[in-house]
């Protein structure tokens, strides 16, 4: 069995305990992960917190930052392929999307490199004659990371990018679900050059790792990204430390298409916003709001697509969809499912586990129409899709804004017009027109109400990153005037 180690203080450590890691297509144990708890916790977070404030890190320009980021953006790139198999195979994401993602995270850390520099203070045009005011834009302190399983190298990167371009230092919590990728990563920040303590990588469970970090009385900001729950625990732990939080949440993302879009496109855009990533996307285009005209073709067209899904192991090539990273996660979708057919939903694809081993669930689709199921509200984190109708614009707005969450949305129509109140209308962090799940270092994304707050991505990102200290500096020679009179 594979062995892995965490990463604090520029050393590789074996954890406090060990962990088995499941394969997700065979449910069988496949390696040994290293478990953080409270002392490894506070270990790395107080050498986040030397190397902040001690050594070479806090005395590089920011054009060394920069050029640390560039050497570790090539390091991805070269290592590319290694880390997609070691995420496939930790949490059953297919190689074909961990390929070509992990390509295009090292363009997170370029991009990041080349803003380390352009992170300006300004002088203020400050409305007293003897005096020379500006901010200075520092580093906001310890940074926290917290990422769940899906995605890992990539949620990960629209935190430590921005953090260490901000000059910041992190501890990062691996996923205990597959954090394989993660602690190699951590190898390629060796490499790279970066000071002993300013990234330093770790993995363990919630209560007794995450907690342990959120709380840390060193540590300044918590960048989290997983379900609203969870989050709460996060903000909660805050409480302590008074930290402050950018929290990237779960959605529930409306897909609307209406009758004069190009049908056969938006099926196309509708399969990668649900199925794809098996749907454990937290922008994945759940609920399909679709016009009532075109409502039976469009399904037809879906349901075709559905059920040609290749379906299969997810280190295959020609696998479309793979497994779930866990059987809780399965379970957990199979129990939504049973709850909405109940209340009424029609099954009009999938909806059943599958026989074999792994923890594989099929593309599936549920007409929700006339009822109130919970898959219209509750995230599945699966290949599940909710179908409603409507008749007028009015409608649609109506249903795509009745959520809790507010992460991502795609409107498909030829109308401009239309496009652009739709873009006003809708309340969500991201609107996509005819096309979805597009995304880019220079754009910012994240959420509002229950998906979150924070935005990664951006120039913005990298400025969540600092405090801004003011500085006075007197330029007369005269002595203080009157002392009781301010100034
Ligand atoms: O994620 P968790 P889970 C949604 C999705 C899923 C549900 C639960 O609907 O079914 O959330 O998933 C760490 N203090 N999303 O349970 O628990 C944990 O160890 C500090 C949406 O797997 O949110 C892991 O590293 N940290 C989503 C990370 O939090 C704690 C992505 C995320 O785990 C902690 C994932 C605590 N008390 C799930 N407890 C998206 N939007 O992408 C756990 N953690």
């Amino acid at each position: 069995m594979r062995g892995f180690q965490a990463y604090i203080d520029g050393a590789f450590t074996e954890g406090e305990a060990r962990f088995a890691s499941l394969d997700p297509a065979t449910g069988e144990a496949w390696a040994q992960m290293p478990e953080a708890r409270e002392a490894d916790v506070d270990r790395a977070v107080r050498a986040a917190d030397r190397a902040l404030r001690e050594g070479e890190w806090p005395r590089l320009t920011a054009s060394a930052r920069g050029k640390l980021l560039y050497r570790l953006a090539d390091l991805v790139a070269e290592n590319a392929q290694a880390l997609a198999e070691l995420e496939t195979r930790d949490t059953g994401k297919i190689i074909r999307e961990t390929s070509a993602q992990i390509a295009y995270v090292a363009e997170y850390y370029r991009y990041y490199a080349g803003l380390a520099d352009k992170i300006e203070g300004a002088v203020l045009p400050i409305d007293k004659p003897d005096m020379e005011v500006w901010t200075r834009r520092e580093p906001i302190g310890v940074v926290a990371a917290i990422v769940p399983w899906n995605s890992q190298l990539f949620l990960a990167a629209v935190k430590i990018g921005p953090a260490l371009a901000a000059g910041c230092t992190l501890v990062v919590k691996a996923s205990e679900d597959g954090p394989a990728p993660l602690l190699h990563f951590a190898r390629l920040v060796h490499e790279a050059g970066f000071p002993a303590g300013v990234v330093n990588v770790l993995t363990g469970f919630g209560p007794s790792c995450g907690s342990a970090l959120t709380r840390h009385p060193l540590v300044a900001h918590v960048a989290f990204t997983g379900g609203p729950e969870t989050a709460r625990h996060v903000v909660r732990g805050s409480a302590d430390n008074l930290a402050s939080t950018s929290l990237e949440l779960g959605g529930k993302s409306p897909f609307l298409v209406f009758a004069d879009a190009d049908l056969d496109s938006a099926a196309n855009a509708q399969v990668a916003a649900i199925f794809a990533a098996t749907g454990q996307s937290c922008v994945a285009g759940s609920r399909l709001i679709v016009e009532r005209s075109v409502k039976e073709r469009f399904l037809a067209i879906l349901k075709e697509k559905a059920e040609r899904v290749a379906i299969g192991a997810p280190l295959d090539m020609g696998t479309e969809v793979g497994p779930l990273c866990t059987r809780r996660q399965r379970d957990h979708i199979q129990a939504l499912v049973d709850r909405s057919t109940a209340a009424g939903a029609r099954v009009l694809a999938g909806g059943r586990v599958p026989e074999g081993p792994g923890h594989y669930y099929p593309p599936t689709i549920l007409d929700c129409d006339g009822t109130s199921a919970p898959a219209l509200a509750e995230e599945f984190f699966g290949p599940v899709l909710s179908v409603v109708s409507f008749e007028t614009e009015g409608e649609a707005l109506a249903l795509a804004n009745d959520t809790a969450f507010g992460l991502a949305s795609g409107v498909f129509t030829a109308s401009l017009t239309r496009a652009h109140r739709l873009i006003r209308g809708i309340r969500a962090g991201v609107v996509w027109v005819n096309t979805y799940r597009a995304v880019s270092p220079i754009a910012p994304f994240g959420g509002t109400k229950l998906s979150g707050h924070g935005r990664e991505g951006g120039l913005a990102a990298a400025l969540d990153y600092t405090r801004t200290k003011t500085v006075w500096l007197r330029t007369s020679d005269d002595p203080i005037p009157d002392p009781f009179v301010m100034r």
